[in-house]
């Protein structure tokens, strides 16, 4: 199967010759090709982005919302195929394929919804038979880059609150994960979607990425991915002067205080270390620990991790599946060895596993370090797998100390059973989500998704908050006074 970009309503050829191959990262099997993008596709999409909007804009919102409702329930009925494309392309286990295709059709009812609302506001005037108020007006054609480890749920966070609120977009996918663009780029066709409101280009980041951010007829960019890339976005982003919502990196950290229920949080820990391979920005990749429940800790977290099945994630009974490729196996390989040389204790794991049908695959097992320095490397930079570094504290106002500590904040989590505790953690950890006695991952797409520090730029995706991205206020004056009133002198 080859994927062709989807612009203007029609499946188009790319530029470039060139065919990138997409395997299965649980057998290495050839899925597909996709044929790299150049800069003219680019431009041929934004061209049909930029001429769909303007009718777009002026569908009501509540009938922009109508299509919306139209793919949620085309992306339902076929969960389960989208689950399965999903997790052979990206890995996840197909029980997590599922639940992200599931955030896609959430996010879909949930932005439709917000086509009856994207509620402006009424404000006083200060005059006499003046009267004023401010709504949201779409911002034209958006550009939105997306990475592989979710790739369809990120996509709806950024595509549907921008088209519900009359924006059209151009989408570059990852390389990695392009079938997942391809059927939504069929639902779209499928929902009917009108042409050019949604596009797809596939390419690189140098190539399509770079076009579109310097494309002047695209006016925001909305990206999710490492911080290294987010940073080189928003520096060209800002040359070209476009609004840029960065979503980036985590080093999230699940705190377990001395009066914790240790068996909750060790289910918290395992979900969300080890889930879709430690792969997540909300992934905890660090335990803070207090010393009194340290030991128990640590034996418990080693009995459960036992139990972890690594495999192929279509097979029902795996609990973790594999990295996304043989790079990231071994970029986390070369990290346990950072850990190993810094002084860390390994309790688990710490390897690639190639034995009999894993030999076919990209598998780390699920990794567990103790007496991490809370400043060495495994501590502080994201690894993006299976790895997890336990370090010890001795009070409440050391673990928010050393959860502050790194350059990220996504998401942090705190398991306690004391309300003055958990309330005083809720306002001092410096995430943008904080989970009381729950893992660091799960975020509901009704909730505005996004971090403090190195994780972002102050925007958020999901929640009511992604509209303040691809939307800009427009405050409006109507004076029916029938005479000059001048604000700031008449009305002294
Ligand atoms: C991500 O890892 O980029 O909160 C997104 C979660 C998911 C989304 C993660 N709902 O873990």
């Amino acid at each position: 199967m080859q994927l062709n970009n989807y612009i203007g309503g029609k499946w188009q050829d790319a530029g470039d010759a060139n065919y990138v191959p997409v395997t299965n990262p649980a057998n290495g099997e050839e899925l597909a090709q996709v044929r790299l993008s150049t800069t003219d596709d680019v431009n041929l999409a934004v061209a049909a982005a930029k001429e769909a909007q303007k009718k777009w804009a002026l569908v009501p919102a509540p009938k922009r919302a109508d299509y919306l409702y139209e793919i949620g329930r085309i992306m339902k009925e076929k969960k389960e195929h989208l689950a399965q494309v999903l997790t052979k392309e990206m890995g996840k286990v197909i029980e997590e394929g599922r639940g992200e295709v599931q955030e896609g059709i959430d996010m879909a009812f949930y932005m439709a919804g917000e086509g009856r609302r994207l509620f402006g506001q009424t404000t006083p005037s200060e005059l006499a038979d003046k009267f004023a108020m401010s709504v949201r007006a779409p911002i034209g054609v958006v550009g939105l880059i997306t990475p592989w480890n979710f790739p369809v749920a990120i996509a709806t966070w950024k595509s549907f609150p921008a088209i519900v609120s009359g924006n059209t977009f151009l989408w570059k996918p990852a390389t990695l994960t392009p079938m997942m663009a391809y059927e939504m780029a069929k639902i779209f066709e499928q929902a009917e979607l009108p042409a050019g409101v949604a596009n797809i280009v596939f390419g690189s980041g140098s190539t399509v990425g770079t076009a579109m951010i310097e494309h002047p007829d695209v006016k925001v960019i909305s990206f999710t991915g490492s911080t290294s890339t987010g940073r080189s976005v928003a520096e060209l982003g800002g040359r070209h002067l476009k609004k840029v919502s960065l979503e980036m990196g985590g080093k999230n950290a699940v705190i377990v205080m001395d009066d914790a229920d240790i068996g909750l949080a060790v289910e918290g820990i395992l979900w969300s270390a080890f889930g879709t391979a430690g792969q997540r920005c909300t992934a905890c990749s660090r335990v803070i620990v207090h010393k009194d429940v340290k030991e128990e800790l640590e034996t418990r977290l080693l009995e459960a991790m036992e139990n972890l099945t690594i495999g192929d994630g279509m097979d029902e009974s795996v609990r973790i599946g594999p990295v996304i490729n043989k790079q990231a196996l071994e970029k986390i390989q070369s990290y346990v060895q950072i850990g190993k040389d810094d002084g860390a204790t390994l309790l688990a794991g710490g390897e690639i596993l190639s034995e009999g049908e894993l030999s076919q695959g990209n598998y780390y097992a699920p990794t567990l370090f103790t007496n991490v320095a809370r400043d060495s490397r495994i501590a502080q930079e994201e690894i993006f797998g299976p790895v997890v570094s336990l370090i010890e504290v001795s009070s409440l106002d050391e673990a928010i100390e050393v959860n502050n500590s790194v350059a990220f904040g996504l998401s942090s989590s705190i398991y306690s059973r004391d309300v003055n505790t958990v309330f005083k953690a809720q306002r001092d950890l410096d995430t943008g989500i904080v989970y009381i006695n729950a893992g660091t991952s799960g975020a509901e797409i009704h909730l505005p998704f996004g971090g403090t520090k190195g994780t972002g730029n102050g925007h958020r995706d999901s929640g009511v908050a992604a509209l303040d991205v691809y939307t800009e206020w427009k405050s409006i004056y109507v004076d029916f006074s029938g005479k000059l009133q001048r604000a700031q002198i008449d009305n002294l």
